[in-house]
């Protein structure tokens, strides 16, 4: 029932944009007993309900208390949906730690939380060091955890160049050849992961999934 998908997929999509939490939980639920593929409600209807109400916010024709409402309903209907993308993988294996943080000076945490869910739900343990994480914690973490791979996010142009320094200081520590280093976020690109000598990057949560499985061998 394509229309009926659609429409709860929409309202969702509404929800999230009204912050209506309570809403979201229950269109999450529903999205999940009426079998739509949790990864499509995630993107058609979280994603877009943030970048939708991120651009009227842009447009001044929304508040920064709407967007922060928006991105706490999206974190309640992503814990709902992760949940779903688990049963539907079967039986989660042991893939590989990963670590990941927003880097220091921004507190954007959307993305990097759709992609740890999305990692933890194809069976990576994550260890999720927040937002606004220095350089140093990320070198700390390398040593108390030993993940396979570190992940940074960043959605400001202007912290990107923490991402450089962040792989600088793992370097400086002696411990860039312990690691794999990934990066994402809106800003960032592929020649920029090149350039700061990152193993990887992706632009969105399930080719960043692809990517750690790529990186890891793992099946
Ligand atoms: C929501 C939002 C906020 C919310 C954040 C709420 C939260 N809990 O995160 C609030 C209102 C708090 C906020 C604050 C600010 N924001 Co803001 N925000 C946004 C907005 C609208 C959406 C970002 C988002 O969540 N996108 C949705 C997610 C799903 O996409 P994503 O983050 O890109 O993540 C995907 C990929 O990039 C990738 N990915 C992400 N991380 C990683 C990591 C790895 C390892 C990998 C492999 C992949 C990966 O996978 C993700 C999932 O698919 C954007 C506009 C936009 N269109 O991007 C502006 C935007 C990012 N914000 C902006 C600005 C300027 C700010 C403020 C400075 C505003 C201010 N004056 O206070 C502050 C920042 C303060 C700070 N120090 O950080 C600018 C940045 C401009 C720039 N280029 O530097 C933008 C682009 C808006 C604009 N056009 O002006 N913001």
């Amino acid at each position: 029932m394509v229309l009926v998908d659609d429409d709860l997929l929409s309202e969702l999509r509404e929800a999230t944009i009204n912050g209506d939490s309570d809403r979201v939980e229950e269109l999450s639920r529903k999205v999940i007993e009426a079998g739509i593929d949790p990864l499509e409600a995630v993107e058609k209807a979280l994603v877009k309900g943030i970048l939708e109400l991120g651009d009227r916010w842009i447009n001044g024709e929304a508040f920064i208390s709407d967007l922060i409402a928006a991105a706490d309903a999206m974190k309640v209907g992503l814990s709902i949906l992760k949940n779903e993308i688990v049963k539907r993988g079967g039986a989660i294996k042991f893939r590989g730690r990963i670590v990941i943080g927003t880097v220091e000076g921004d507190i954007h945490d959307i993305g990097k939380s759709i992609v740890a869910s999305l990692l933890e739900a194809s069976g990576f343990e994550v260890i999720d060091l927040g937002v606004d994480v220095p350089p140093q914690r990320f070198v700390e973490a390398i040593r108390e955890y030993t993940p396979d791979i570190v992940g940074m996010s960043t959605l400001l142009s202007t912290t990107m160049l923490k991402q450089k320094e962040t792989i600088e200081m793992i370097k400086q520590a002696g411990l860039r050849d312990r690691v794999k280093i990934i990066i994402g976020g809106a800003p960032t690109t592929e020649e920029w992961a090149r350039e700061i000598g990152a193993d990887g990057w992706a632009p969105d949560g399930i080719s960043a999934v692809e990517l750690v499985k790529r990186l890891l061998n793992a099946k």
